[in-house]
């Protein structure tokens, strides 16, 4: 093709101040993605913070959200006048992230662009994102956001193709000026991805059984399509086993978030009258998870404990891991698992990203975080789907409930009681204030007593990344004690209005006859001497938290 004749047009602009990426690339509400230029301009610093675009591969996709569909054209569009030679886009603009993190590495491209807000809620009222992923198929660390970030603040122009608005849903290749346009299926790479992970013939004979039955909610965002061809279609759960499933652009006005807030339907099954044996939810793009037993939930941090007691049943890890790894604010029940089965266990600070080094560098294998993500090294993201299949694989394995499995780890490893409060929507200034006044305060902390506990020590975590050293600083305010509880302070990365406190409590119990209680009355508390460490309800004039999980 001469790519004279193409009508590449070069756009001026100027640049937008707030481009920073946050915990999981730049999110922000739709309406300012709308803005002119905005989103043109974030999609030209990607590019130009390359190394170079001639003959790159990028994957492309996203959540299915609204607006999701609009940036794709626009990606293509400036992908082309930008000289990149092939992008791999899942069909109608749609990939989960990890099916997007798995494609980028089944077919070693330069790295992808994932369209997704998370859970955040969708529609032209609520919120958009843009990630940047790496050829690892991960997100993108910090020296490449902080790259992006510099790059959108010098950027005078962009290029952008002018032609009509291409074919997005045909599977097959195109050309869209000079560059390649490959339409995958958005399912079948991920598919075959997680068949080569876990034993289906046994997860197909425990659905097949008849006396098992499950229930899962892709809470109208991205998994509809992989929870109807993975456990309908090919693991032969009835049709109806998949509730939510069709991709709406506002995920039905709900909030895709799978907690025990937000994933309600699921949760009234599940606790309800003649409820299944297992439920289980994703949320918008699919990387997250929520896993429930007949009348039985089981946390996240429980959830990667489980997961790593439990691995030599998975064939894919069944000669045994290396290691797993876990955010700071995620509950130290997988460091239990892992100091018994003789295993590192890694703690890193809040986001993917950071479990990227350890699992290229074949440190840890399993990754787990509070915030219901649960992943593993067959990929670089977090991924909902893998995670309820390495529970049905559990449960077909042993035969057992939920509930007994769960019980039966506590009695054995002790039971982290566990919770997350979340204060949503605060004013930035008294949040960041609220901050610096623990900060000022942890010098004087140790040995100090509140109730029955004392201090055993307390610090901002700061993280020294044991592949190549870089050191990530400020990453949570923690107060241990020296019964082996603590409590945790941070502000999320992942907000769009104000800022949100998140406030993180963990017991230890090792008595199985105390293990029984309902989290919040055995953290009781602690949850009063978090109100008197950091004056919370006074500075933040909140008399309770947003969402509690
Ligand atoms: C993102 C990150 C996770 C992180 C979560 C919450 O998840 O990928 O690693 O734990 O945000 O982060 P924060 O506490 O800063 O809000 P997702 O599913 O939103 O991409």
């Amino acid at each position: 093709m001469n790519t004279e004749t193409l009508d590449i047009q070069t756009v001026s602009t100027t640049p937008f101040t707030d481009q920073r990426p946050g915990t999981s690339g730049l999110r922000k509400s739709v309406v300012d993605f709308q803005k002119p230029h905005y989103l043109e301009n974030f999609i030209q610093a990607i590019f130009n913070s390359l190394d170079g675009c001639a003959g790159k591969t990028l994957v492309v996709g996203g959540d299915g959200r609204y607006y999701n569909r609009h940036a794709v054209q626009i990606i293509l569009k400036m992908a082309a006048a930008n000289g990149l030679a092939k992008i791999i886009l899942g069909q109608g603009g749609i990939l989960s992230t990890p099916a997007a993190s798995c494609v980028i590495r089944k077919h070693k491209t330069d790295g992808g662009i994932i369209l997704s807000a998370s859970h955040n809620p969708g529609g032209p009222k609520g919120d958009f994102g843009v990630k940047f992923n790496i050829s690892n198929g991960g997100p993108a660390p910090e020296k490449v956001t902080e790259a992006i970030f510099a790059r959108s603040k010098e950027l005078q122009s962009y290029k952008i193709l002018s032609c009509p608005d291409i074919d997005i849903d045909t599977i097959g290749t195109v050309q869209v000026g000079a560059m390649q346009l490959q339409v995958i299926d958005s399912v079948d790479d991920y598919q075959q991805l997680v068949e080569s992970v876990f034993d289906f013939d046994q997860i197909y004979a425990l659905i097949k059984g008849g006396s098992f039955r499950m229930c899962f909610d892709a809470m109208h965002a991205v998994t509809g399509p992989y929870g109807h061809a993975i456990f309908e279609k090919r693991l032969g759960a009835p049709a109806g086993t998949v509730i939510a499933g069709k991709i709406l652009e506002d995920f039905g006005g709900g909030h895709p978030d799978p907690n025990l807030t937000y994933a309600h339907d699921l949760v009234e099954i599940l606790f309800g009258k003649d409820a299944p044996d297992f439920g289980a939810a994703s949320d918008g793009d699919g990387d997250r998870n929520m896993i429930l037993g007949r009348n039985f939930f089981v946390t996240p941090s429980d959830s990667i404990a489980l997961m790593t007691a439990n691995h030599k049943l998975i064939p894919a890890y069944s000669k045994g891991i290396a290691g797993v790894a876990r955010s700071m604010p995620t509950s130290r029940a997988a460091d239990r698992v892992a100091a018994k089965m003789g295993i590192k266990c890694y703690e890193t600070p809040t986001g993917w990203k950071f479990f990227g080094n350890l699992m290229d560098a074949g440190l840890a294998n399993l990754c787990g975080e509070e915030s219901f993500g649960s992943g593993a090294d067959h990929i670089r993201e977090k991924d909902g789907v893998w995670s309820i299949l390495f529970w049905l694989n559990i449960l077909a394995a042993r035969k057992e409930s939920v509930a007994d499995i769960v019980k039966k780890h506590w009695q054995e490893y002790g039971r982290n009681y566990y919770s997350r409060h979340d204060y949503e929507e605060v004013d930035s200034e008294k949040a960041h204030d609220l901050m610096e006044k623990l900060d000022a305060n942890l010098a004087s902390m140790k040995g100090k007593k509140f109730g029955s506990r004392t201090v055993d020590f307390a610090d901002d975590f700061s993280y020294t990344d044991p592949v190549d050293q870089s050191v990530a600083k400020n990453q949570g305010i923690r107060i241990h004690f020296t019964d082996e509880s603590r409590m945790v302070f941070r502000l999320s990365g992942t907000g769009t209005r104000g800022a949100t406190i998140r406030l993180y409590l963990e017991s230890l119990e090792l008595d199985a006859a105390k293990q029984g209680l309902d989290a919040q009355v055995a953290l009781k508390e602690l949850i009063d001497i978090a109100d008197e460490v950091s004056q919370l309800k006074a500075l933040t004039g909140r008399d309770k938290p947003t969402v509690i999980t």
